[in-house]
């Protein structure tokens, strides 16, 4: 499987891939469906979502302040390196990724749009302002240094809440034009993510699932590699001759 993957990558010319949580899981930050994953012990209601931010504010934001420093503790793996390495080969790449922890940023990818936001931005629900925050430990006060309320949310897209317009739309054309898919490390069963994978399929990409699991869009897949994303992405570049 891993030299099917590297002869469909040879012959791309606009390869794009689509990651989630299974993508920083070697890196040790926890993913949300798999045992032991955040959704296990927490309730993403709760956690990930307006109502429950408004519910219970204080509990959310220090989820996400255990979350950052979590990720500030943890080094991106070697999936996170071949994705920086495919960007600086290919020209036309671009990484869409569910993930909010800027590891493929930390090892100098550029070409990334962040799907459901970060944990290294804070928005004001009050003033909308929106800015970079890297403090680690992430400050406990949501004072906005804007306009001075007590308003500041976390800079992620919760369920129920709309992805940023130009996202989604450049993500759709990234999608309907890209040859080759990759699908890394996602139970893909966030939407509208994971309608991106059958979209490329219809656009005529072929589409790679790199995930020790089956999902629900496995079978949109025209290689499977059921293998941990650190050790075949690597392979797959290592095999297509890209380093
Ligand atoms: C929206 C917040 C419009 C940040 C997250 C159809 C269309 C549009 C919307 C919907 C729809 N159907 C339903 C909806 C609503 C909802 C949704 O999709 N619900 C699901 C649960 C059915 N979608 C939304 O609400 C979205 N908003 O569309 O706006 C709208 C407005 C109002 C009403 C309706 C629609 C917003 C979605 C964003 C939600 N925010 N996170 C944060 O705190 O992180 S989603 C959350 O799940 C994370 O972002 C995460 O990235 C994402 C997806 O999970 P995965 O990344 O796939 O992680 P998971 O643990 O599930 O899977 C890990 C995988 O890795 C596993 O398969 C495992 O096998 C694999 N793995 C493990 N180790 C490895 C590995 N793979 C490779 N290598 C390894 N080593």
């Amino acid at each position: 499987m891993i030299q099917s993957a590297a002869n469909l990558l040879k012959k791309a010319k606009r390869p794009l891939a689509l990651a989630g949580a299974g993508l920083s899981a070697e890196s040790g930050i926890p993913t949300f469906r798999d045992t032991g994953g955040l959704w296990k012990n927490f309730s993403f209601q709760d956690l990930a979502s307006p109502q429950g931010f408004r519910k219970n504010p204080q509990l959310v934001w220090e989820w996400y302040a255990m979350r950052r420093d979590t990720v500030a503790a943890c080094r991106p793996n070697p999936a996170h390196h071949a994705l920086a390495t495919l960007e600086k080969h290919t020209p036309e790449f671009w990484l869409l990724t569910q993930n909010v922890d800027g590891l493929s940023q930390r090892v100098g990818a550029q070409r990334v749009i962040e799907l459901h936001g970060s944990l290294w931005r804070f928005r004001c629900n009050h003033c909308g302002q929106e800015f970079e925050d890297l403090e680690v430990p992430m400050r406990l006060d949501n004072t906005c240094a804007h306009c001075g309320t007590k308003a500041l949310r976390p800079g992620v897209v919760w369920f129920g809440e709309s992805l940023d317009r130009h996202h989604v739309e450049m993500a759709r054309e990234l999608v309907s034009k890209c040859d080759l898919f990759f699908v890394l490390g996602t139970s893909a069963q966030v939407f509208p993510a994971a309608g991106f994978i059958p979209m490329a399929r219809q656009a005529g990409a072929e589409v790679i699932e790199i995930n020790p699991d089956a999902t629900p869009m496995s079978d949109h897949a025209t290689v499977v590699v059921r293998a941990p994303v650190g050790e075949a992405l690597p392979a797959i570049l290592k095999a297509a001759g890209i380093s």
